[in-house]
């Protein structure tokens, strides 16, 4: 009984898990909404997957993608952008020369759950996005978090990180100020007494 428990713990750890996560969504971009959202989606995961086996989960419905520019396949940490209408895509990202996939979506601008979902139709993914971001903002994924993003947002470049801190000045610098401001504080009163 044991032995067969690890072999089956062993056989189940040495099986890839597939994995994608929505890593930038432009819920609400600037004018009208109809077909200009957009999101990112990255594979995390250490096997190749074929997007067109995946679903995009909204509102109780599992949506299927289509891949319209690039290949279906994305390879670990390959990036790809799924939009409603990927015409309506490129006229707001004319440069843009990534891979670009379509779904059915509609996003809400108040903030909602969605998900990506496997072959099997297992949500892997979830997101349960708030309206941090005022109109024409993404949010991007930062580590499990989403934080806004920039104006018209970043599609098909993840790797935002946490945002720096501002630098606390050395010692040495804040010492030579203090120094600073004690003598003019000193200059000052000298006059005034005179
Ligand atoms: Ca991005």
């Amino acid at each position: 009984m044991k032995l067969t428990v690890l072999a089956i713990a062993l056989i189940l750890a040495a099986v890839p898990i597939a994995a994608q996560e929505l890593t930038e969504i432009m819920y609400d971009p600037d004018g009208a909404d109809a077909g200009r959202e957009w999101m990112e989606i990255q594979n995390t995961g250490p096997v190749p997957v074929d997007i067109e086996t995946w679903y995009f989960y909204e509102n109780g419905v599992f949506h299927g993608i289509t891949a319209v520019a690039g290949p279906p396949t994305l390879e670990t940490n390959d990036v790809t952008v799924l939009a409603s209408d990927p015409a309506a895509f490129m006229g707001d990202h004319p440069s843009y020369s990534g891979s670009l996939a379509r779904a059915s979506f509609s996003l809400s601008n108040t903030g909602e759950e969605i998900a990506l979902a496997d072959s099997a139709k297992t949500v892997v993914d979830s997101v349960l996005y708030t309206p941090i971001a005022p109109s024409g903002v993404s949010i991007v994924r930062i580590d499990d978090r989403f934080e806004p993003g920039s104006v018209g947002g970043t599609p098909g470049v993840h790797g935002e990180t946490v945002p720096a801190a501002a630098p606390v000045p050395e010692f040495s610098t804040l010492g030579a100020l203090m120094v600073l401001l004690a003598s003019v504080v000193f200059v000052r009163r000298r006059a005034r007494a005179r």
